[in-house]
C-alpha cells in the first residue's frame, strides 16, 4: 500500500477489514492536554528521536471540528518539522465529526491498519480536554498528558479525569516561570491518588531541555496498574456508547424522546 492508498483507506475507516490484533508490547502513544500547552511541538521532538532510533512513525491528529485537511491543523503540520523527514513519517489529521458511528472503534481500525502496514509507532494527538477526548485516548496503549506552567489547565485535566489516565505527565515550557511549581503540585496529586504514580517530567520543546529524559521515560514505560483500570473503564464506556449509536433503533429512540412519545426509560428500552 503506498501513501496515497493508505490515506484513502484511512479516510474511509468503515472499509478497513479488521486485521489481527496488535501483538507488540505497545506502539500507540496518545498525547493529550489543553490547547496551546505544546503538544504538537513535543510530538515533533519525540518523532525526531524515534526516527533516529529507526522507528517508522505515523501521527494521527484528532480534532473534533477541523476538516480533514487545512484549517488550524495545517499550521500544526507546518510546525512539526520532522514531518518533512521523509519516508519514515506519515501524518494525517482526522475530524471526529466524520466518524458518527463512534470514534474509538474507527480509530482503532486505523491504528491496526497503520501497524499492519509497517508503522512501528503511532502517535495520536488530541485537541481539547473534554469527554470525547477521553474516548479517543481509550485507543492508545500509553498516554502522555502534557501540561504547562499555568495551574488552571491542570485543574481542568483533574476534573475531566484525564490525570488518572496518564501513564506519564510532561510539564512543558519549563523555560517559563511556574513550571516547577505545577510539576510539584501534579506529583502531590498523583502520589495522593495512586500507588504507582505516573512519572512527571519537566521539559521544554522550545529549548530542548528535559526532552532526552522525557523520551527515555516514554520508551521505558511499564504498564502502570492505576491507569490500566481507568483506561479499561473508558474502553468499556466507549464500547457501550458505540453499541447504542449503532443500534438500529437509535434514531427512533432519540426522535421518540424529543417528541414526547417516550420517557428516557422507554427510549432506553428500545435500545436493549
Ligand atoms: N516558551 C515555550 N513555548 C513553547 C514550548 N513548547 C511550545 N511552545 C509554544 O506554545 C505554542 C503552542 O504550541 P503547540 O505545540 O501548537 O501546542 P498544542 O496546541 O498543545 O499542540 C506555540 O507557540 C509554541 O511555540 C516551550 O517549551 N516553551
Ligand atoms: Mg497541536
Amino acid at each position: 500500500m503506498n501513501r496515497r492508498e493508505l490515506a484513502r483507506a484511512l479516510s474511509n475507516p468503515e472499509s478497513i477489514v479488521a486485521s489481527q490484533r496488535r501483538k507488540k508490547p505497545w506502539c500507540v502513544l496518545g498525547v493529550t492536554g489543553a490547547p496551546g500547552v505544546g503538544k504538537s511541538c513535543l510530538v515533533d521532538q519525540i518523532v525526531t528521536r524515534w526516527l533516529e532510533d529507526g522507528e517508522r512513525v505515523a501521527i494521527l491528529a484528532v480534532d473534533p471540528s477541523s476538516p480533514v485537511s487545512g484549517g488550524a491543523l495545517l499550521g500544526d503540520r507546518m510546525r512539526m518539522s520532522s514531518v518533512d523527514a521523509g519516508e519514515n513519517v506519515f501524518f494525517r489529521s482526522i475530524a471526529t465529526r466524520n466518524l458518527p458511528g463512534g470514534v474509538p472503534s474507527h480509530l482503532s481500525k486505523m491504528v491496526d491498519l497503520l501497524v499492519e502496514q509497517g508503522w512501528s509507532k503511532v502517535i495520536i494527538e488530541t485537541v481539547g480536554a473534554g469527554q470525547s477526548e477521553i474516548r479517543v485516548v481509550a485507543v492508545a496503549d500509553r498516554i502522555l498528558l502534557v501540561e504547562g506552567p499555568a495551574r488552571g489547565d491542570v485543574i481542568q485535566a483533574e476534573k475531566a479525569g484525564i490525570l488518572e489516565l496518564a501513564d506519564i505527565v510532561a510539564v512543558n515550557k519549563c523555560d517559563l516561570e511556574g513550571a516547577d511549581r505545577v510539576a510539584e503540585e501534579i506529583r502531590l496529586s498523583l502520589n495522593f491518588s495512586a500507588d504507582e504514580p505516573a512519572p512527571v517530567v519537566l521539559c521544554s520543546a522550545e529549548t530542548g531541555e528535559g526532552i532526552e529524559n522525557l523520551v527515555t521515560a516514554i520508551n521505558t514505560l511499564s504498564s502502570a496498574k492505576g491507569p490500566a483500570i481507568a483506561k479499561a473503564r473508558e474502553r468499556l464506556l466507549a464500547a457501550h456508547q458505540e453499541l447504542m449509536l449503532n443500534h438500529p433503533n437509535f434514531t427512533d429512540a432519540v426522535k421518540g424522546l424529543s417528541d414526547g412519545r417516550y420517557t428516557v426509560e422507554e427510549a432506553l428500552q428500545q435500545l436493549r
